[in-house]
């Protein structure tokens, strides 16, 4: 269902959300809407997956999130929740089994310090530029000053003296920020991580969870996947179906 072809412009809206199920729109490689993916696998939360073609989008879509853009939810009262951090959070709280947000608020305000910071930082480093050629794309990634950010990354961890972000055990920053780390590898940026260091192991006991494991990028499809997207190309978000 994850890998299911995307909807594009000239398609018809989906129907309701049956009973007992929630619906995520999403895309095959986005980052983001893995996020919601990953808390949706780890929660068993039971969910049918929509692909959009973001460049193509349907027009309905934009009823969904006016800003057009992937993750949503959308549960069978009709209502639809978008931002994926939010996406997460609702989930969370929402669902039953095992909460990924600690309890505790200043425990929950670290997790979100954290957040905000890595939000500022990397993701402005991983955006990837409209390029003519896939060589230049990579190079955009690299000049982001990506070692320096990394270095804060993995500084925090050492603080804490924890294997994780948020303690000894996965919990949701872990999630929201994983995306970006299993796509370093298909980025040809996974060099400036040493597996020795902090983040280096953490990247390792994350790539062990049954659950990010279970999610896992394919790097080639990420990587043809990139080179359609920067060149607009509606088969961008098919790629390899
Ligand atoms: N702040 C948003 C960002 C989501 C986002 O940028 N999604 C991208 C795909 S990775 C998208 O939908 N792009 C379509 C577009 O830019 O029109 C979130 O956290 O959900």
């Amino acid at each position: 269902e994850t890998s299911a072809r995307s909807l594009a412009k000239g398609s018809a809206p989906p129907g309701p959300v049956p009973e007992g199920l929630i619906r995520i729109y999403s895309m095959r490689f986005c980052p983001f809407a893995k996020r919601t993916l990953l808390v949706l696998k780890a929660k068993g939360i039971r969910h049918e997956v929509i692909n959009i073609n973001l460049k193509n989008k349907p027009e309905w879509f934009f009823k969904k999130n006016p800003s057009g853009l992937v993750p949503v939810l959308e549960n069978s009262k009709g209502q639809l929740i978008y931002e994926s951090a939010i996406t997460c959070e609702y989930l969370d709280e929402a669902y039953p089994g095992k909460k990924l947000l600690p309890e505790d608020p200043y425990e929950k305000a670290c997790q979100k310090m954290v957040f905000e910071l890595f939000s500022k930082k990397m993701e402005r480093c991983w955006r990837i530029k409209k390029k003519k050629n896939s060589n230049e794309i990579h190079s955009t990634v690299q000049k982001g000053n990506e070692k320096n950010n990394l270095t804060w990354l993995g500084a925090v961890l050492a603080n804490k003296k924890t294997k994780f972000f948020g303690g000894n055990s996965l919990s949701m920053i872990d999630y929201l920020i994983w995306p970006w780390f299993e796509r370093l590898e298909a980025s040809e940026l996974n060099e400036c991580i040493d597996s020795t260091s902090k983040l280096g192991l953490w990247m390792a006991v994350m790539k062990e969870d049954p659950t990010a494991s279970a999610l896992l990028i394919d790097a080639k499809s990420y990587k043809g996947f990139i080179d359609l997207y920067l060149q607009n190309s509606p088969e961008a978000c098919d790629y390899g179906l």
